[in-house]
């Protein structure tokens, strides 16, 4: 998969892209990465990015020539720009962006862009939740990471992200590594058992018990059965409706 990055901070992604799993996944060629400077785009003699907005108000809008011209040229893909006006990401639009060969992702600065860039050439706006940052590239590269962990061989085993958060509707069981005993706290023993039906009865019952603390929303549409209903509502659940 191929992903292409327009931003006018093209050195603060690297970094992240080339270390550890992204980085491996790159060096694999099962993910291809191109950081592209928008200002290369902005054809006049200072390579001006920026400009007042029409209507008046505080701060600068990124002007849609240079903008447009990048994304042209990365174009044929699917084009993102992220934004806390979008949609919101998730662990399925992640699984649905594997979907495309090439993404091209947007990143804004300044206050925003110019409407007419969005309406010509985005075909979504996304946001990874309900906060505002001073540009898109923390947002572009949480979507690179979610989406390419996805592609397979891109994490170690057959098929490591099946039992993630979200992945079943549920957030995920809590883990426990040595030793047994951590500053007075001991591991559930039921995980030392060797009694894998029991260890996968504890670790679901845990995955509600989070779920119900953390996210209960998440309850109302995961796929549970009536003994877990029955379980999650003696634990204080009210289900929706
Ligand atoms: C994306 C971009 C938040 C998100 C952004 C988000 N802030 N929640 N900031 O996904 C236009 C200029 C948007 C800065 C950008």
């Amino acid at each position: 998969m191929f992903f292409e990055i327009l931003t006018l901070f093209p050195e603060s992604m690297e970094g992240y892209l080339g270390a550890s799993i992204l980085g491996r996944a790159r060096d694999k060629g099962l993910v291809r990465v191109k950081i592209t400077n928008i200002r290369d785009y902005a054809l006049d003699k200072h390579q001006v990015t920026d400009d007042r907005p029409y209507g008046g108000g505080d701060g600068m809008l990124m002007k849609p020539e240079p903008l447009a011209a990048a994304i042209r040229q990365a174009l044929p893909g699917r084009v993102l720009l992220t934004s806390p006006r979008g949609v919101p990401f998730n662990q399925a639009r992640a699984g649905s962006l594997t979907g495309y060969d090439k993404v091209i992702l947007v990143c804004g600065r300044y206050e925003g862009v110019d409407q007419r860039v969005i309406d010509l050439l985005v075909d979504e706006e996304i946001s990874i939740g309900d906060y505002v940052l001073t540009g898109g590239e923390l947002a572009a590269l949480a979507i690179i990471d979610a989406t390419a962990r996805l592609i397979p061989g891109v994490l170690g085993g057959e098929d490591s992200s099946a039992e993630d958060s979200f992945s079943q509707g549920l957030l995920e069981h809590s883990h426990y590594t040595r030793p047994r005993e951590f500053e007075g706290l001991e591991v559930p023993e039921i995980l030392l058992s060797g009694d894998h039906a029991r260890i996968r009865s504890w670790r679901r019952m845990d995955s509600l018990r989070t779920t119900l603390a953390n996210r209960p929303e998440l309850l109302d549409s995961a796929d549970l059965t009536e003994e877990e209903r029955t379980w999650a509502r003696s634990i204080g659940w009210k289900p929706a409706g």
